[in-house]
């Protein structure tokens, strides 16, 4: 079995306590850091999706896939994210109301600070007020970046990007992402940009303050 498929089917089992070491392994072996995330990963996670959806699985054992990616991830950090050096402004990033995803959302907060941008986490089930609260103690924000992993948390998406231009804020660009928004509801609801997943998230930052 290769390491990769090894640290998928610990992923998907929540081998919490073995996942780092694989993967450390794995970066010893040479591989690198983007396919050990994209094929050992991300993909787990789809296939820890359609297992749950199809009732094969149930909620613990999705949180426990998903806190052995995070550890995962946590190794695979300092090679993915590297130093950017130089500050292109601040990021204000969360997760919506009612929403607990934070894998993804996790991964675009990454991808923005590496290149460059200073980062503020709100985390996640961030309401508009705290989202409001943020961009009022940092005017100096260039990007708000917002995330939402289910259909139903869309709509606080919506209701957060009307609160914040509702309240007047309007200095900065707004980006969104996330398994279910697509560009058309980005259109919809008024934010400047979407994208597709943590790298492009980051690229789009880049291009909407240029
Ligand atoms: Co949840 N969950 N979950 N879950 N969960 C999904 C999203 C689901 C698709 C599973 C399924 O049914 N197939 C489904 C949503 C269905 C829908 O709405 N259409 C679902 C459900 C139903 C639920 C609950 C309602 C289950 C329940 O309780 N009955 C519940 C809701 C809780 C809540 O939030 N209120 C729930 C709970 C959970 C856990 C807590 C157990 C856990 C989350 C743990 C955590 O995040 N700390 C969990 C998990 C792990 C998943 C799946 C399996 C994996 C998500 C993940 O981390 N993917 C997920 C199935 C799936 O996604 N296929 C599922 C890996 C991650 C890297 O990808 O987050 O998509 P992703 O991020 C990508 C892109 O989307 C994009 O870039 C990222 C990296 O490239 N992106 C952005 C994300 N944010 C962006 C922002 C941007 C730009 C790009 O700009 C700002």
């Amino acid at each position: 079995m290769s390491k990769i498929q090894e640290i998928a089917q610990a992923v998907q089992a929540g081998k919490i306590k073995i996942v780092g070491g694989l993967v450390e392994e794995a970066l010893a072996e040479g591989l690198d850091p983007v396919q050990i995330l994209n094929e050992s990963m991300i993909g787990t996670m789809a296939i820890v999706g359609n297992k749950f959806q199809r009732s094969e699985i149930f909620v613990p054992e999705m949180l426990i896939a998903a806190k052995a990616m995070k550890k995962g991830v946590e190794v695979l950090k300092p090679r993915l994210a590297g130093e950017a050096g130089i500050s292109l402004g601040k990021c204000i990033i969360g997760t919506v109301a009612g929403d607990m995803h934070d894998i993804g959302k996790n991964l675009v907060a990454m991808m923005i600070e590496s290149t460059g941008f200073e980062v503020i986490d709100l985390g996640v089930d961030v309401s508009p007020d705290q989202f409001i609260g943020a961009l009022q103690s940092n005017p100096d924000t260039k990007i708000l970046a917002l995330s939402a992993l289910l259909t139903t948390t869309m709509p606080a998406m919506k209701r957060s990007i009307e609160a914040v231009k509702g309240a007047g804020l309007m200095h900065f660009k707004i980006i969104v992402g996330g398994a279910p928004v697509t560009q058309e509801y980005a259109n919809q609801i008024g934010a400047d940009g979407y994208s597709p997943d943590a790298a492009s998230a980051a690229a789009l930052a880049k291009q909407l303050i240029a």
